[in-house]
């Protein structure tokens, strides 16, 4: 039998499947119930609808105050973004420099700035509420492309998305006349999730751009030596970062670049995808007068490179307050392994029902992490078939874990139930 691991990157034509031993399509799944100290207001819960997460009424995004009812709009069919995310803008984990997420960023900057002679300028500040013109129009996406669509992106309002990846900021700052550029930033997605998924997460976006004088001295073709010159960098950047460590190119396509590659590092016994990369499309040049040169882009998954980096086994526990978690990192240091402090034991829940056309395993993800945050440790579709009258059901496994403490039956069934309900009112679905 077989799993479908789905590893869907939302730029990548195709995703990894790998197969397994059991015959059905896995996906997992986590979210987050930490409170977040951005948070500028809290309102009480009511009483009768009890929920996980605190309401949070308005956040900080680098000083500018954003209220809740500005992103978050039950009003607007467009859109989707919910509390849970809403209570992660401006969180910036990326900004903390005792967080591995900061730790990280700060060793990339060394990196940079002593083989670049600190030409490279840093952004990480820039607002993740953006336009659809910077998150996909200004980088080529095209208009029927998949990342576009409700089921993968948060959007505000028709026109305005949390952006998806920082390659949103390339257009604003090289019209800016900015040549070489760092953009660290929070961006989210709207995914099927597992231990190496989540919903929000961190990139680094690195751009370079080169003029003639650059290739024309190496006798290289433009696009050959920019390639070429990308690879010596990332390569360079994980020496740096890990030493040694195994890792592997492998070919894609990303709408704004040609030629196009990801970089593999070997992870637990499986190859982990950590950045997109390549030679950007000579039309993004264009639109900024640089029609005579060449650049490269890449854009680095921050949490997979502090996964291999401080062998943190699960996405989740980047959000975590828990002091056995964040006491364990120190600011400047790379090398600090992390060490579990528990596992505690997981508990398993099913749940079978007839889909509707409109069906997504993202949407279906969003109502159970809406509920339990990051309780849910992975969902996985365990069975499928349809009947006769053509009607599909779908049979999930809910795996439910706490990172930090043990959970109570009482509590699950609770989950479980709203679960139940809550997939029935919002998707249209019957249970069986
Ligand atoms: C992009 O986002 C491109 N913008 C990268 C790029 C930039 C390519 C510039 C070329 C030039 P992709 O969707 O593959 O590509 O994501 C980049 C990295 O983000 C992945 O390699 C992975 O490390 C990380 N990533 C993607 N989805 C998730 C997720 N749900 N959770 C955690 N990390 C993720
Ligand atoms: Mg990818």
């Amino acid at each position: 039998m077989t799993i479908f691991s789905v590893q869907s990157t939302i730029f990548t034509r195709a995703s990894v499947s790998i197969l397994s031993s059991n015959g059905l399509k896995r996906f997992s799944f986590a979210s987050s119930s930490s409170f977040s100290s951005n948070a500028l207001h809290s309102s009480p819960l009511p009483k009768t609808k009890k929920r996980r997460f605190p309401i949070v009424s308005a956040v900080d995004i680098g000083g500018v105050t954003i209220a809740r009812n500005e992103v978050v709009r039950d009003d607007d069919p467009t859109n989707n973004v919910p509390d849970s995310i809403f209570s992660k803008l401006g969180m910036q984990l990326h900004r903390r420099d005792k967080h591995p997420i900061g730790i990280l960023k700060n060793a990339i900057y060394d990196y940079f700035d002593s083989n670049y002679d600190k030409q490279f300028d840093k952004f990480e500040d820039l607002s993740p509420i953006v336009t659809t013109k910077q998150n996909f129009d200004d980088v080529l996406v095209p208009a029927d492309h998949v990342s576009r669509s409700l089921n993968d992106t948060y959007y505000v309002d028709s026109q305005t998305v949390l952006r998806c990846h920082t390659s949103a900021h390339q257009a604003e700052l090289l019209r800016e006349g900015r040549r070489r550029f760092l953009v660290t930033g929070d961006v989210y997605r709207r995914d099927s999730i597992d231990s190496t998924h989540y919903p929000v997460f961190h990139q680094m976006e690195g751009f370079c751009v080169f003029s003639p004088e650059h290739w024309k001295e190496s006798g290289k073709d433009s696009t050959l030596y920019a390639a070429e010159d990308l690879k010596k960098c990332l390569e360079g950047l994980a020496r740096h970062l890990f030493g040694g460590v195994e890792m592997r190119w492998v070919d894609t396509y990303f709408p704004f670049t040609e030629p196009s590659f990801e970089l593999e590092i070997y992870f637990k016994e499986d190859w982990l995808e950590v950045l997109g990369c390549g030679v950007t499309e000579q039309r993004i040049l264009k639109q900024s007068g640089l029609e005579n040169n060449v650049a490269w882009a890449f854009g680095l998954g921050l949490e997979r490179l502090a996964m291999v980096l401080f062998d943190i086994p699960d996405i989740r526990l980047f959000w975590s307050d828990d002091e056995r978690f964040t006491s364990q990192f120190k600011e400047g240091e790379l090398g600090v392994k992390f060490k579990p402090f528990s596992k505690y034991p997981p508990c398993y829940k099913d749940i079978s029902f007839w889909i509707s056309e409109s069906f997504t395993e993202n949407n279906f993800c969003e109502v159970v992490r809406g509920i339990a945050g990051d309780l849910v440790e992975e969902v996985k579709l365990i069975d499928s078939f349809t009947n006769k009258k053509g009607m599909t059901s779908h049979c999930y496994r809910i795996v439910f874990r706490s990172m930090e403490r043990s959970l109570t039956d009482e509590e699950v069934n609770d989950l479980q139930s709203k679960v139940r309900d809550e997939v029935q009112r919002k998707l249209n679905v019957e249970l069986r």
